[in-house]
């Protein structure tokens, strides 16, 4: 399919993009404002309790006109077709994409290599939602008869990112007798820290990894089971109640002495950072529930369908994603902060961080032709109002373009005297701020001296979304990952990436394997580095 898309800069619309950026891009917000009255209510577009305005943008009309032209010679229709079909997109790994058919309703059919896949998905969702609920009810009882209080997922990367964010985001919907805890880093503080204050009979662990096979996971799995094992008195048969798995691999779980009916499927047409909604999510559906937990598929499956079906102009993930493309490769911004106004996402700059950027992070097409253009640009951010006592003064008056997407709910879940609405007033004023500035005459008029007038200036026209929603519930989570999600993969598409592999992470981790020996070796060994990693393995020895 890609081989019938012309390469991206010779696409017309690619072309007409160009000539129409030269003439759009010293315009100011202000004026486009001026010049329509109803541009902030025109410029929105709303599905499953996300209203996205996407006004305060630096485009007009022909812009976005001629950047959803750009999809279509993209063929992105095509691809969403061939995501929701099942066909093997992934191409250098030969897998489907299917991470929607996580959420895909009972008795709908999704085929991969002949199999529909939805039944398997389901039986496994039943399954989870068994097992949480004799958690949770207190019926599965740890080794020693004591129910488990303690539940503790050990993953990393998409088996760490999406749960962590996931039951920080769903908080205030957990069940706060149970404690959570997530263990990814292979620093041994970070099992110690979490384990500290534990009893292990009450413990429950959470291995979570798709291959079972991952250094740091199988490396704190392992510390898991000697840290239970010790403290419940060494007898093996207590891992069966300690220990349940979430992976693909059945024949390693049940090497680990994991009873593989303890044992969570998901499939290799699920991407590690597409999978918070599998299995991989079953301490979110400890903490949250059942029931939540379906909610929150629901609100994925409803920007799914939105995706799939909804005309591109008025398409959310369509327009977030070609408005990413509009500013890295014709203004060159080399980032994008994701700001929410809730103190429960404070991780989810972290989550997009993997999502985005291992994604579309690839300096070749599908084709594996090099690309001549800027592909997946850096994500990150804070939760406001922290941000802005700390990086935004580089956003409103720094030499650097960088378009915000801002988060905010309309009711708070914990409504505290006037907190919330001086949240929102924080919010809404940021992204007027930025768009608007405030102009040497307006400091001036406010009897700024001359010589303090330059500092005080906003130049403003820095663009920004406003993703409002009305609270924040399991639904609304599930939207706004599929949001990004497919976000996500409308860039990588107009990029004629391969959004879906990640073997940027491979070199590291095969000379990380070299090394360790050589750390660890009770003779000096020759080292054959380069003089700097051969000096620091050698400082490292000594200890020094
Ligand atoms: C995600 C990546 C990566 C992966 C981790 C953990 O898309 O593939 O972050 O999730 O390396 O892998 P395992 O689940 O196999 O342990």
């Amino acid at each position: 399919m890609a081989a019938r898309v012309r390469a991206l800069t010779r696409r017309p619309a690619w072309k007409a993009l160009q000539a129409h950026y030269k003439q759009v891009r010293t315009r100011h917000l202000r004026d486009l404002f001026a010049d329509d009255a109803q541009r902030g209510e025109r410029l929105t577009a709303e599905v499953a309790g996300l209203y996205l305005d996407y006004s305060k943008n630096r485009v007009t009309d022909e812009t976005v006109e001629l950047l959803l032209q750009l999809a279509e010679e993209s063929s992105l229709r095509e691809r969403i077709d061939a995501m929701f079909r099942g066909e093997k997109i992934n191409v250098t790994e030969g897998r489907a994409v299917l991470h929607v058919a996580l959420r895909a309703p009972r008795g709908a059919s999704i085929v991969v290599d002949g199999d529909n896949v939805v039944p398997h998905v389901h039986a496994v969702l039943d399954k989870m939602a068994a097992f949480a609920t004799r958690i949770r009810g207190g019926e599965w009882k740890g080794h020693t008869g004591k129910r488990i209080r303690n539940v503790i997922n050990i993953g990393i990367g998409g088996s760490d990112l999406g749960p962590v964010m996931a039951y920080e985001a769903l908080r205030h919907y957990s069940d706060r007798a149970l404690t959570f805890r997530f263990v990814s880093n292979v620093d041994g503080t970070d099992f110690a820290e979490a384990v500290r204050d534990l009893d292990p009979a009450e413990t429950l662990f959470i291995v979570s990894s798709k291959t079972f096979t991952t250094l740091e996971t199988m490396t704190n799995a392992q510390s898991a089971r000697d840290w239970s094992l010790q403290a419940l008195g060494g007898d093996t048969a207590a891992v069966a109640k300690h220990f349940v798995a979430v992976s693909t691999n059945g024949t390693k779980v049940a090497e680990f002495g994991i009873d593989t009916a303890n044992m969570f499927e998901f499939w290799d047409w699920v991407g590690g950072r597409y999978s918070m909604d599998s299995a991989i999510g079953l301490s979110t559906m400890l903490a949250i529930g059942p029931e939540n937990f379906r909610a929150l598929l629901d609100g994925f499956q409803q920007m799914d369908e939105h995706f799939r079906s909804a005309p591109f102009k008025r398409n959310l993930p369509v327009l977030m994603g070609l408005l990413t493309v509009w500013y890295s490769n014709f203004f060159g911004a080399q980032t994008v902060a994701v700001l929410p106004y809730d103190q429960y996402l404070k991780r989810f700059p972290a989550y997009l961080q993997q999502l985005t950027m291992e994604s579309n992070g690839k300096r070749v097409t599908l084709e594996g032709k090099a690309v001549t253009y800027d592909t997946g640009p850096i994500y990150w951010g804070e939760p406001g109002t922290n941000g802005q006592h700390s990086f935004y003064q580089l956003i409103h008056q720094g030499t650097r373009l960088v378009p915000c997407d801002f988060i905010a709910f309309s009711q708070s879940l914990n409504p505290l005297a006037r907190h919330h609405a001086m949240l929102l007033a924080n919010v809404l004023a940021q992204a007027e701020a930025l768009a608007f500035g405030k102009t040497a005459d307006q400091v001036r008029a406010e009897g700024t001296p001359d010589w303090l007038v330059p500092h005080r200036v906003f130049d403003g026209n820095r663009p920004s979304n406003m993703i409002l929603a009305e609270r924040l519930t399991p639904a609304l989570l599930g939207a706004l990952v599929a949001l990004y999600e497919h976000s996500v993969f409308v860039q990588g598409v107009i990029w004629q990436l391969d959004s879906f592999d990640q073997w940027g992470v491979e070199l590291g981790k095969v000379l990380a394997q070299r090394i360790i020996p050589e750390l660890e070796s009770r003779e000096e060994r020759e080292l054959g580095h380069d003089s700097s990693t051969n000096n620091l393995i050698r400082r490292c020895r000594r200890r020094g």
